[in-house]
C-alpha cells in the first residue's frame, strides 16, 4: 500500500502539500535530478549547483523527519532523463497505488504530471501549492470584471486578507505604497551589507563537480559559490537581511553602484522560490521589525510589497495567461539579442556591470534587470522570446511562473500593457540619476549624437519614434511625445541616423559597442 510522492526541484519544504497528512510508513518520497530539467534552457552553472545542491540536502533533512526518500542523481547510470521516465522506473521498484504530488511551477511540466494518470493506470492526486497566498482560484475572483489588471489594487487585496501592515481596515501610516520613498540613489558606504557566503559542504562540493563536469558549455562560472542550500543556511541569510540591510531597503532599492552587486537587496529569491524559506513568514518578520521601531515603514512596506504584492500577482499572471503566453510580441520586435548578453563584454559600463556579475553571480538586482539589461533589450527591439529565454538561464532564481511574466510583460511590453500602463524604457539620464555607472563609462550620458555619445539615448528616442503608432496614444507617454513632437527635425533625424548606426554596429557580430 504504497503512495509515491515526487518532489520536485522547487518544492524543497516538508510543509509541501505533497506530504500533508501521509503516513511517512506508508509513502515512498522520489526526489529526482534528471537532463531534461537541467537542460531544457542552458541554465547557468550555478543555478543548477544550487538546485542540486539544495535538493541533496533537503533529501536529508526529509530522512531526519523519517521519510523514505528514493533519490535519483544526475550520474545514476540508469538515469532516465526525464521526471516522467523516472517516475516510471520508480512504478517499478516500489509498485506503488497512487501518486500524490503537489501542482508544477510552469506549464511545461503541468503538462507531464497531468499526463501520468493516463500513462501509467494509476490515481494520480496534483494538489495546490499553498506556498502562495492567492490560490489560482482567488486570483481568478480578483480579476473578475476589471478591466485592468493593476498590481496595486491586487496588492492591497493581499494587505487585507493577511493582515500584514494594517490597522483594522486602515494601510499602516495611512497611505497603501510608499514606492516615491524608494528612489534614492546610494552612495558608497564601507558599512554595506554583504551576504553571508556560505562555505560548500562535502554535499555540495560534490555537486559543483558534477556540474563543472557536465556543463562546461552553459553561461556563468561557478567560481566561489557562496549559495545558501539548506533550511538552515536559508534563515540565517534571512536573519542576517532582517538585521543589517532590511533599515534601508527602501531607501536604495532603485540604487545601482558599480562593483557593489548586492547593495541592501536581500538575495532570498532563490531560496524563497525552491521552498527553502517561507514566504508568508518573512514578511511577518518584516513587519515585527516595523512594529518593534526597528525599520522605517518605506522599508517594510517597501519589501512586503515585493512578496505579497509582485510576487504573487505575476504568478496570478502567468497562470492565467496560459501557455501561449510566451509568444506574444506587442511590439513585432525582432532582433537577435547581442552576444556581449553571454560575455559582459561592451564598453556600455551599465550594462558590462550588470551582465558580468549576473554571469558571475547568477543574480542581478531588480532595477539591474529592468533597467539596464532590460531597458537596452527593449530599446534595440530585442525578440521578446530571446530576452526570456536569456533571464530564465541565467539568474539562480528563475522559474517560469515569475521570470515569464516579469521579463515578457513588465520589462519587454511583449504583453501590450497588461503588467505595465507603458514600457520601462528609458534614456542614459535615468541611468546616471540612478547609478555611479556612467562616471565610468567610454560614452558620455549627456550627448545625443557623436562618437562619444551614450547610446541608450538616441535608442530611446528612436525606440519611441519606431513604435509610436503601438504607443502614441499611450496617456503616460504624452510627455515624451510631445517632446519629440516639438524637437526641431534636422535633429530627429541625427538622432535616429546616430541609433540606426548603432543598431547597425550591433548587428555586425565582431564590432565591440
Ligand atoms: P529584493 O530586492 O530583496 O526583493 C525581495 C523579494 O521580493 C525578492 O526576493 C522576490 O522574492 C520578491 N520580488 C521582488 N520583485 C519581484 C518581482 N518583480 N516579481 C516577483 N517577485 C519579486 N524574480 C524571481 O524571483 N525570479 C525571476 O526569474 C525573476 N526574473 C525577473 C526578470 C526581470 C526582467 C525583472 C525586471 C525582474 C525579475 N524578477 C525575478 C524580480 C526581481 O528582480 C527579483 O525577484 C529580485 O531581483 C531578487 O533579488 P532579491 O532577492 O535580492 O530581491
Ligand atoms: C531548474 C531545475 C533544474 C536545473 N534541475 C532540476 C532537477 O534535476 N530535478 C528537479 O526536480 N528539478 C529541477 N529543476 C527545477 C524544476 O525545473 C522545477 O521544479 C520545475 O520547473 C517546476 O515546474
Ligand atoms: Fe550606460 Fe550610457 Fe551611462 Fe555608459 S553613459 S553607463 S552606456 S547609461
Amino acid at each position: 500500500m504504497t503512495i509515491l510522492i515526487p518532489i520536485l526541484g522547487d518544492q524543497l519544504t516538508p510543509a509541501i502539500t505533497s506530504l500533508d497528512g501521509v503516513d511517512a510508513a506508508s509513502a515512498v518520497v522520489l526526489m529526482m535530478e534528471v537532463a531534461d530539467e537541467t537542460t531544457y534552457v542552458r541554465h547557468h552553472k550555478k543555478k543548477i549547483a544550487f538546485i542540486l545542491a539544495a535538493m541533496r540536502h533537503h533529501a536529508e533533512r526529509l530522512r531526519g523527519l523519517g521519510w523514505t526518500v528514493d533519490y535519483v542523481p544526475l550520474d545514476d547510470p540508469d538515469n532516465a532523463g526525464s521526471f516522467t521516465g523516472e517516475i516510471a522506473r520508480a512504478i517499478e521498484r516500489h509498485a506503488p497505488e497512487r501518486i500524490i504530488v503537489t501542482e508544477a511551477g510552469e506549464w511545461r511540466v503541468a503538462a507531464m504530471l497531468e499526463n501520468w494518470e493516463t500513462l501509467f493506470g494509476l490515481p494520480v492526486e496534483i494538489r495546490a501549492d499553498t506556498r502562495f497566498i492567492a490560490s489560482h482560484a482567488a486570483f481568478e475572483a480578483w480579476c473578475e470584471g476589471r478591466k485592468q489588471l493593476r498590481m496595486e489594487y491586487f496588492y492591497r487585496e493581499m494587505r487585507r486578507e493577511t493582515g500584514l501592515l494594517m490597522n483594522g481596515d486602515e494601510p499602516a501610516g495611512g497611505i497603501w505604497n510608499y514606492d516615491s520613498e524608494n528612489r534614492k540613489p546610494a552612495e558608497r558606504d564601507l558599512l554595506m551589507p554583504r551576504p553571508i557566503a556560505f562555505r560548500p559542504d562535502a554535499t555540495t562540493r560534490a555537486v559543483i563537480a558534477l556540474v563543472a563536469d557536465r556543463f562546461a558549455d552553459h553561461p556563468g562560472t561557478l567560481d566561489t559559490f557562496t549559495f545558501a542550500v539548506t533550511h538552515e543556511e536559508a534563515m540565517r541569510q534571512q536573519r542576517h537581511f532582517l538585521n543589517d540591510a532590511l533599515p534601508r531597503f527602501g531607501d536604495y532599492q532603485d540604487a545601482m553602484l558599480s562593483d557593489e552587486p548586492y547593495l541592501w537587496h536581500s538575495t532570498l529569491s532563490p531560496y524563497l522560490n525552491a521552498g527553502l524559506l517561507d514566504p508568508l513568514d518573512l514578511c511577518r518578520k518584516v513587519e515585527a521589525r516595523w512594529r518593534d521601531g526597528d525599520v522605517p515603514l518605506n522599508a517594510a512596506e517597501g519589501f512586503i510589497r515585493q512578496i505579497i504584492g509582485w510576487r504573487e500577482y505575476v504568478r496570478g499572471i502567468y497562470w492565467r495567461e496560459g501557455p501561449d503566453y510566451v509568444r506574444r510580441n506587442f511590439l513585432g520586435a525582432k532582433r537577435a539579442l547581442p552576444g556581449f548578453y553571454w560575455s559582459g563584454e561592451t564598453d556600455m559600463n551599465c550594462l558590462s556591470q550588470a551582465i558580468g556579475q549576473t554571469l558571475d553571480l547568477a543574480y542581478a538586482h531588480h532595477i539591474q534587470r529592468l533597467m539596464i539589461t532590460g531597458n537596452f533589450a527593449l530599446l534595440i527591439g530585442a525578440d521578446p522570446a530571446q530576452v526570456h529565454q536569456w533571464y530564465l538561464e541565467v539568474y539562480a532564481d528563475a522559474y517560469e511562473w515569475v521570470e515569464l511574466p516579469n521579463t515578457l510583460g513588465m520589462s519587454q511590453f511583449g504583453d501590450g500593457g497588461l503588467l505595465g500602463s507603458k514600457p520601462y524604457a528609458a534614456s542614459g539620464a535615468y541611468i546616471n540619476r540612478m547609478s555611479d555607472y556612467c562616471r565610468r563609462c567610454r560614452y558620455d550620458v549627456k550627448q545625443r549624437t557623436g562618437e562619444d555619445a551614450c547610446p541608450f539615448n538616441a535608442l530611446y528616442w528612436d525606440f519611441l519614434a519606431r513604435n509610436e503608432a503601438r504607443l502614441g496614444d499611450n496617456p503616460r507617454l504624452a510627455m515624451p511625445y510631445r517632446t519629440w513632437a516639438k524637437m526641431a527635425a534636422a535633429d530627429k533625424r541625427a538622432i535616429r541616423a546616430a541609433a540606426h548606426a548603432f543598431l547597425d554596429r550591433l548587428d555586425e557580430a565582431d564590432t565591440r559597442v
